[in-house]
């Protein structure tokens, strides 16, 4: 399934397909644009099926409650709503329009990448591990951005052989978009990213 957002600040497209011959899709993600900024979020449950179901779209839906606040909180929020649960892995983008500046905060293996037309890539390393509602720490990180920067979030089911390049090479998140499908066909496991250009 695919989804888009979009106002003059920001175009981003959702894709999403679950592992082949199930039934719950153990990844969940969240996407809005208001007129002051853009937040997302990934989650991708532990296991596979319904648990993992329970714990990401409990993540999502308390970023679809709370999207105003700040990236740290948002993070704690998704802790906090993975206890008792199987616990998840998490990626929070927050970009801010009026101040060119995004914000992201990552637990796990969810992969996140902007690059630049200046031709800066911007890799933020994660902290290893997955949210369970223990305490947990948090790296927590700003930045500025270009106008016409692209960016990729994407789950461990995309196996993609070199996002850096796709984000060079295409100039539209549709073409970005279209290039992946070959890989998403290729899945052994539920699949999620998010592609999105700051205009
Ligand atoms: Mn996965």
């Amino acid at each position: 399934m695919i989804q888009f957002e979009s106002n003059p600040f920001v175009h981003t497209l959702a894709y999403q397909v679950g592992k082949k011959g199930t039934v719950y899709c153990g990844d969940s993600y969240f996407i809005k644009a208001t007129n002051e900024y853009f937040i997302c979020v990934v989650a991708d449950g532990l296991g596979s099926g319904e648990m993992a179901y329970m714990s990401s779209a409990a993540i999502s839906r308390v970023v679809e409650n709370h999207h105003e606040d700040n990236v740290q909180s948002l993070m704690e929020r998704c802790n906090t709503v993975v206890k008792d649960k199987r616990g998840a892995t998490v990626s929070i983008l927050k970009v801010e329009f009026t101040n060119k500046q995004f914000v992201y905060s990552s637990v796990g293996n969810i992969v996140f990448v902007l690059y630049s037309p200046s031709g800066k890539f911007i890799y933020p390393l994660p902290i290893l591990g997955y949210l369970s509602g223990k305490p947990q720490k948090y790296r927590t990180q700003s930045y500025s951005y270009e106008k016409g920067s692209k960016f990729i979030l994407y789950t461990d089911g995309l196996k993609a052989p070199s996002v850096k390049s796709l984000l060079k090479d295409f100039h539209t998140i549709e073409d970005i978009s279209n290039h992946l499908e070959a890989y998403t066909r290729k899945r052994d496991d539920d699949l999620t990213y998010i592609v999105g250009q700051l205009l």
